[in-house]
């Protein structure tokens, strides 16, 4: 596929999917890895389950913002609570907000920041994001810690795919035709950042829930 350049570092690597490489600089990735550890005492990491079968996921998660995702036997859903320990869901840092209001180029705040955390051996399969009622907002992606290989296909499952590293730093954009495009991270390559002095890599996904 033909790649198209649109700003000085968004590179549109599909209709839609638009990858700003090193969108963070590293005093910034420090700042909000602070805010993120702040908030993840309130916040817990859970470790989600499958629908109906229960199987653990390898990624562990926990959220900010008004609504969070969460997964377990009964399904996937959003809600406003924890759900370990049943308190709100934090509000969203600031930093968080700007990057939206920077990228995401839509004219409602994000309502959700899940927080995947990525330890030795963990990865996400291939899949869509369609539990939110609003496809026409834009998913908005920060990545932190490790170097990930990110896999992003077209809207049908087994199509063609391609493979894009995402580095500490790199924002992502998930628009238009590739809003419900598949993807996923294929692996977390060790030893690739400092970022986190024990390793591992977060990613950040703020998305629009509710119907307009
Ligand atoms: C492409 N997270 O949480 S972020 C997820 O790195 C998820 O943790 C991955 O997929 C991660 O659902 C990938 C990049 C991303 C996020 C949302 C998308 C890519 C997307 C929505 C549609 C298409
Ligand atoms: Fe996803």
């Amino acid at each position: 596929m033909k790649e198209k350049r649109t700003t000085a570092s968004g590179l549109e690597i599909a209709p839609g999917a638009r990858h700003f490489a090193g969108f963070l600089d590293r005093a910034a990735q420090e700042e909000l890895v602070e805010a993120l550890r702040v908030l993840l005492r309130e916040a817990p990491l859970f470790t989600p389950r499958m629908p109906r079968t229960g199987k653990p996921f390898s990624v562990r998660m926990s959220n900010c913002g008004s609504l969070g995702w969460v997964s377990d036997e009964k399904g996937y859903r959003y809600q406003p609570r924890h759900p370990e320990t049943d308190a709100l869901w934090p509000p969203m840092p600031a930093i968080i907000l700007d990057a939206w209001n920077e990228l995401a180029g839509y004219d409602r705040p994000p309502e959700a920041c899940l927080i995947n955390w990525y330890g030795t051996g963990a990865k996400m399969g291939l899949h869509q994001d369609r539990d939110e009622a609003d496809f026409e907002a834009p998913v908005l992606s920060l990545s932190l810690g490790e170097s990930a290989i990110f896999r992003v296909g077209g809207t049908a499952r087994g199509g063609p795919t391609r493979s894009v590293k995402l580095e500490s730093g790199d924002a992502f954009v998930l628009g238009g035709p590739s809003r419900l495009a598949y993807h996923g991270i294929d692996r977390v390559i060790p030893g690739s950042s400092t970022l986190l002095p024990d390793g591992g890599r977060i990613n950040l996904t703020l998305r629009r829930v509710s119907p307009r």
